[in-house]
Order: structure tokens, then sequence, then C-alpha cells
């Protein structure tokens, strides 16, 4: 049988940071969008009808292929013929940052810098030390303002398809996001899953008391 197809989009990516060259392709047909990403090597590493749980997307900023081993959203890719320039900055994606243990009850991205006008939007933000579960699920969160239909708590919820942002009218602002782990902890590692709004410079800090602030990383680093 022949599938029509009816649009077709190609984009190169080309390394920044810590990404490999490639290219990605979407085709959409009739019953939904198929995309595949091409390595340097020729090697098509991903097609997808869509049909499985998390499938049916290509995040163009980490290459986030369900399903796939090792392709899981730990590399970046910055599209070469974008517009943006990131030198030095934060790229968006998902970052994992890590970093010698620290001890805190409360931890807190602090968004120095957006990457554009739509200021700061997260889809999760996990807490780990080591190999533990994520430390912040469902635990309680603050922020420095939430747009009403993207509250705070969508960062801890461990759906990775509902986000926070921060208020419209505080897009061009500083913006910050706080967990409230419960207790006072070691932590050694942060991810945080940005959404388009994502910011290019910003801190993970720790916190005993919710008021005095420690910076266990930065990005740029
Ligand atoms: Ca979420």
């Amino acid at each position: 049988m022949d599938t029509q197809v009816s649009a077709r989009s190609a984009h190169a990516y080309s390394r920044r940071r810590d990404g490999v060259d490639a290219s990605a392709t979407a085709v959409r047909t009739p019953t939904g969008v198929a995309g595949f990403t091409t390595l340097p090597d020729g090697t098509a590493v991903y097609a997808t009808s869509g049909l499985a749980a998390g499938e049916g997307r290509l995040n163009v900023y980490n290459l986030s292929m369900p399903g796939v081993p090792g392709l899981d959203g730990s590399r970046t890719f910055t599209w070469s013929g974008g517009s943006t320039d990131l030198a030095g900055g934060g790229d968006g994606g998902v970052d994992e940052l890590r970093f010698p243990a620290v001890s805190g009850r409360y931890v807190r991205m602090y968004g120095v810098r957006a990457a554009n006008q739509y200021g700061f939007s997260i889809w999760e933000m996990s807490v780990h030390n080591g190999a533990s579960a994520n430390l912040a699920t469902g635990r309680p969160v603050s922020a420095s303002s939430a747009d009403p239909n993207f509250p705070a708590t969508q960062t801890v919820d461990g759906d990775p398809n509902t986000r926070w942002a921060v208020a419209v009218d505080q897009r061009t602002q500083p913006g910050w996001l706080t967990v409230d782990l419960g207790s006072t902890q070691p932590i050694d590692r942060v991810t945080v899953n940005w959404e388009a709004a994502y910011a290019t410079h910003y801190r993970v800090e720790v916190s005993n008391d919710g008021q005095n602030w420690q910076t266990a990383a930065q990005v740029p680093a």
C-alpha cells in the first residue's frame, strides 16, 4: 500500500556543546507524523508512527526518543540554522547537573536569563542523591510566579507533558522555583527538563531554611 506524504521537513543539527552532528526529518502522512534522525555515518536511528506510549515527537533540543537505548535525552542538539546565539550559555532541553554532594531541605532553580521572550518554563525537575529515586516527586513547590494554566506543582508531578511557566507579566524578570524535600538531606544531582522557554543562565541552589542559599551548580558552568 502506498502512503501519501503531504509534508516533509528536515533540519540539520551541529555540535554546539555536548551533542553530535545529525539531521532530523519529520514526514506527515494521513495517519500521523513519522520522524527519524540521521547520524553522521548515515544511520537512521529512529522512526515512529506515534503508536507506543511516549512516542510521537522528536525533541529538537535534546534527541529524545522513547524506547531507543542511549537516546533518552542525554544528547544536546542545536539547529545550525537557528537564530539563537547560545555561546557559553544553556541551550535548553534536559540538563542533568551533577555536583559534589551538598545538604539542604530546599532546592531551587534560580533563572537569571531567559532564552526568549517567554521567560521560564519547566516540564519536570528531579532531585537525586546517588542512585536514589527522585526526591522531589510530589513535594511542595513554590515559585516566583506562575501562569494560572501552568502551576509550579506540575514540575514535580512525574508527568513529562505538564509544566510550570512564569506568569505572563513576569516573563522578562528573573524567576525561580523551589522544591521542599521535607527534611535536610544530601543531594548530588538535579535534572531540569526545559520547555522551549528555557534559561540560558541559571543556578541550582540549596538551603536549609528557604532563606539562605548555597549554589550547588550553575549554567553555564
Ligand atoms: Ca510535569
